[in-house]
């Protein structure tokens, strides 16, 4: 088969580390925040898969773009772009947050650090929050500075991720607590960790913002890694749909609202703190939603998602397949799915019609809870 390269160039960037993954086996890209985002390597995605379950891998996630808000009005502006109640927020600590428009849809699900209340960064998934920030801090006459600073996130994930990272940084490492985060030093350097990350296999996220010191500490995982079978990786398409972290631009967009996301716990309505989409959140709260993302289980062991897929019941489409990929746990295909009312229940049952090897185009599947696991 044909297979097209993307043609890379300034406009879409590379990220500090596009020479060493290349090196080290890089098979296929896809393009996030307009930056390189590595999406495959030699191994098949099933050995990944377990590989990342098992021991660790060092991610490029440089693509995970940080726009930074500073000044006197930084924390007024981060309030104002999501329902999430930031008034006792701590410094040291992320939030994962829903950031909306005026009228409740979602514009990104960005994890924010707070520094202090006149720093803060947003660590954005794929759309343009910089633009957004700017017309509202310029709507606001607000006195901020918002940039995009030269910061490449490499990940650590998987449960051996905590060895290798204490053997690198020292045991203090072990204490930084779930979605905290802290300068360390390694070599002379000083580098901000945090404990997060894109899987559900545990892990850290290094913040880096020298270019040099960041590849030193990539070598550094690989040359005292063999012990722990360090390899690179990627955010993987398998262990995500399990563990139901989603996918801005796959799994939800500008057209999904954060209650039909799954994101009630990230919606304070009940207290005095401003936001834009305050009063049409509280209508649709009011109403209820009319489509609910949920997890959808295919009887079938191979599925190719290039789209969304419609989802059929007696008929009629009762919603849209936006992510799948077969999991070698459930021996089926397993998706994340934009199901409309009255069909988001457990057990509502559906059709798929795909065009496959076999040609018996309709398969069954069943609609179930997020996660998976
Ligand atoms: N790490 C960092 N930046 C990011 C991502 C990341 N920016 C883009 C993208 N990923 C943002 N999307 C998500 C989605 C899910 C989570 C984080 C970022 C996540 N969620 C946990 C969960 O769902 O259980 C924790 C949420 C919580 O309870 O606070 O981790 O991966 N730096």
């Amino acid at each position: 088969m044909n297979s097209p390269t993307v043609a890379k160039s300034r406009r879409l960037r590379s990220t500090i580390y596009s020479s060493r993954i290349e090196k080290q086996g890089l098979k296929s890209y896809t393009v996030y925040n307009h930056m390189l985002l590595p999406a495959g390597f030699s191994d098949s995605l099933e050995e990944s898969y377990y590989h990342l379950k098992e021991h660790v891998q060092v991610w490029d996630v440089a693509a995970e773009r940080q726009i930074q808000i500073t000044g006197k009005d930084a924390s007024e502006l981060i309030q104002l772009m999501t329902p999430r109640n930031l008034s006792k927020s701590i410094e040291g600590k992320c939030y994962y947050c829903p950031i909306v428009d005026d009228n409740g849809f979602l514009i990104n699900d960005p994890v924010i650090l707070k520094f202090n209340d006149s720093k803060w960064w947003v660590s954005i998934a794929d759309s343009d929050l910089l633009l957004f920030a700017k017309g509202l801090a310029i709507g606001k006459n607000f006195d901020v500075n918002i940039s995009e600073p030269n910061v490449n996130i490499m990940a650590v994930q998987g449960p051996k991720s905590f060895s290798l990272m204490s053997r690198v940084f020292g045991k203090e490492i072990l204490d930084l607590k779930f979605y905290n985060f802290k300068y360390y030093d390694f070599n002379g350097s000083s580098y901000l960790v945090a404990r997060s990350g894109w899987s559900k296999q545990g892990g850290f996220e290094i913040y880096v913002e020298d270019d040099d010191a960041g590849l030193k500490l990539y070598d550094e995982f690989f040359k005292i890694g063999d012990e722990f079978k360090v390899k690179p990786g990627c955010p993987h398409l398998i262990e995500r749909i399990e563990s139901g972290l989603l996918s801005y631009g796959n799994d939800i967009d500008l057209n999904d609202n954060p209650f039909e996301c799954g994101f009630d716990k990230f919606v304070d309505l009940d207290n005095e703190f401003n936001f834009l989409g305050k009063e049409k959140l509280k209508k649709i709260k009011q109403n209820g939603i009319s489509k609910k993302l949920m997890g959808a289980i295919i009887d079938i062991k191979e599925i190719q998602m290039t789209g969304s897929l419609s989802l059929f019941f007696d008929n009629k489409v009762i919603g849209e397949l936006r992510s799948a990929v077969y999991s070698p746990t459930f021996d089926k295909v397993i998706g994340i799915a934009m199901i409309d009312k009255p069909y988001f229940k457990v057990d509502q049952e559906f059709e798929i019609n795909l065009i496959d090897k076999s040609n018996k185009n309709i398969h069954k599947g069943k609609i179930c809870e997020l996660p998976f696991v």
